[in-house]
């Protein structure tokens, strides 16, 4: 497979070269078939994603700093959540990890030279962008008001905005996704160089593989899903509407039957990246390691069986919600195994409190908070109580954001030197996290608060009893605004100023860190050694290139 695509985009490389100056102009970068410049051109479009929604996010929170009509009216409101959560949701949070950072280094690191169908990359990605363009035509032309879930009737009968177009674009982007999945999925299976046995594969790229595996099974339930919601809108089908013979809550069932396992494509390659992390910067082996994979495809398999957690109170029968809500119950085990995992990996490791490591600390404490506020949220009782208010806000907020963005930035530090060859500014990177962190707590822990006092979601008024969290919370959300963009100045600088990357700064025994950084087109200049790839003893400090190597004494294992 691959072997017939090389040839196509290294006969004019010279061995000085590395992939970013391989070839020049803008036309090199919009036709190329090589997964780091893809994963650089998804990089580039799914941030640009992730700023836009934050700027629409900074406009709700400025609306709640005062009970009374501050800034939009109620239907400006209803478009400006609904953008933000369609916007972080399809065009940033379910691509960010795999489709960029997992383009770049699951082939690297897997020791292959691309993945398996390299048109098939390019073509998801422009898939990504044509999905984009709807989403952005809906957003200029009439606005969409319907939440990010498209729940009908709303969307299907009273509407006024342009769904049609949105569910399009969601669709398109739904292939976006299976192409990536589909990929990887393939790669892992067929493109191991020898001895990368199942069981010697970096942590991260099994978190990929159960996800891929969720990309390509659930993505087409939601395909055909917003197919029939558009039919239905524009035909009167009757599939949705009671009237007409049709069931609303069946829409509800398609919809998580998707979009429960898709929360697990956003935080399973989060978690597989915190497995990286956690044990480069304690400069110990993970501990776990199978615990670990397994519970990577044991949450992918689970994950599919609790989607009417999302409908407790949709009128459901009483036995489906108490299977529904055991059966969510056991999704967190996996989740908890991980956990413990880590902690233990850090137990007695020499800890390195580098920016990535930063992150992941963050990641620990803001994806438990919002693990187990999800127990709450599966509980019967206290679910009836919770629903539709500011505490599943709290709640989603601490797993996507608190989880999936910040183990996200923490991987985009870790992988910044060996994808631009630049080290970043370390202080200024540690003071990004800091105020990460503790403007996200300021942000979405009073809305914990609120929400368990009765504060509904998703409107655009509230009761005084709320202003205090609500003026926390804004004020906190600009704090936040503000150390996303530091982190991303740190970056962005670091390209004209930063020192020269060596080939391993962290000292981690993955493949990714053998080659140069920035890896040369081909990504090895000849076939890796595969070892533990968590047996850091293999590597040593060179003083003389300021990089980690391998030792010459480790013997390859041929296997
Ligand atoms: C692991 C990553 C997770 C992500 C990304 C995530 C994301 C979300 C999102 C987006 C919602 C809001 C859906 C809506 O708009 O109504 C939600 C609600 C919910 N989550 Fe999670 N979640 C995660 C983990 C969990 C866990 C571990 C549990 C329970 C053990 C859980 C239980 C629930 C329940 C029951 C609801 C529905 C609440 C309601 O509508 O009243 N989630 N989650
Ligand atoms: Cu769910």
């Amino acid at each position: 497979m691959a072997t017939d695509v090389m040839p196509a985009h290294s006969e004019t490389s010279r061995p000085e070269d590395n992939y970013l100056t391989a070839s020049k102009g803008i036309m090199s970068w919009l036709v190329t078939l090589d997964h780091k410049r893809i994963g650089v051109m998804y990089l580039i479009g799914t941030m640009t994603a992730m700023f836009l929604g934050g700027f629409l996010a900074l406009l709700l929170r400025a609306e709640h700093i005062s009970g009374t009509p501050t800034f939009f009216t109620h239907d400006q409101y209803n478009q400006l959540f609904t953008l933000h959560g369609a916007i972080m949701v399809f065009l940033f949070i379910i691509p960010s990890i795999p489709a960029a950072l997992g383009n770049f280094i699951l082939p690297v690191m897997l020791g292959a030279k691309d993945v398996a169908f390299p048109r098939m990359n390019l073509c998801s990605f422009y898939l990504w962008v044509i999905g984009a363009i709807f989403f952005i035509c809906a957003l200029l032309t009439t606005g969409l008001d319907t939440g990010w879930t498209f729940y009908t009737p709303y969307s299907t009968n009273t509407s006024q905005t342009n769904v049609v177009l949105a569910t399009f674009g969601a669709f398109i982007l739904g292939f976006s996704s299976i192409f990536t999945g589909l990929n990887f999925i393939v790669t892992i299976h067929t493109m191991r160089p020898p001895g990368m046995t199942w069981f010697r594969m970096p942590l991260f790229l099994w978190s990929l593989y159960a996800t891929a595996i969720i990309q390509v099974l659930a993505t087409p339930v939601l395909g055909i899903t917003l197919l029939l919601l558009a039919a239905e809108r524009m035909f009167g089908l009757g599939i949705f509407d009671p009237k007409l013979g049709g069931d609303p809550v069946l829409y509800q069932h398609f919809f998580w039957f998707y979009s429960h396992p898709a929360v697990y494509i956003m935080i399973l390659p989060a978690m597989g990246i915190i497995s990286e992390l956690i044990s480069t910067f304690s400069r110990k082996p993970i501990f776990g390691y199978r615990f670990i994979a397994f519970s990577s495809m044991a949450i992918a398999l689970l994950g599919f069986l609790v989607w009417g957690h999302h409908m407790f109170t949709s009128g459901q029968s009483e036995m489906v919600t108490i299977i529904f809500s055991v059966l969510t119950f056991s999704v967190s085990i996996p989740s908890a195994i991980k956990v413990f995992n880590w902690l233990a990996t850090m137990y007695k490791g020499s800890i390195v409190l580098a920016t990535p490591m930063c992150y992941a600390l963050s990641f620990l404490f803001l994806f438990t908070i919002g693990g187990l506020t999800g127990l709450f949220l599966g509980a019967l009782a206290t679910d009836i109580h919770l629903h539709d208010t500011y505490f599943v806000v709290a709640h989603f907020h601490y797993v996507m954001m608190g989880g999936t963005l910040v183990a996200f930035i923490g991987g985009l530090f870790y992988w910044w030197p060996k994808m631009t060859g630049r080290m970043y500014n370390e202080f200024w990177g540690q003071i990004s996290s800091l105020i990460v962190f503790v403007a996200f707590n300021l942000t979405f822990f009073p809305q914990f608060v609120m929400g368990s006092r009765g504060m509904p979601r998703r409107y655009y008024n509230y009761l005084p009893e709320f202003q205090v969290y609500h003026v926390l919370s804004t004020i906190g959300a600009f704090l936040l605004g503000f150390g996303l963009l530091l982190a991303a100045i740190v970056l962005i600088v670091s390209l004209f100023k930063g020192k020269k990357a060596p080939a391993n700064p962290w000292g981690a025994a993955t493949l990714e860190w053998q080659c140069g950084s920035p890896p040369p087109l081909a990504n090895f200049e000849k076939t890796p050694t595969v070892g533990n790839p968590y047996d850091m003893n293999s590597v040593v400090w060179d003083p003389d290139t300021e990089s980690f190597i391998r030792r010459g004494d480790v013997p390859p294992v041929t296997d």
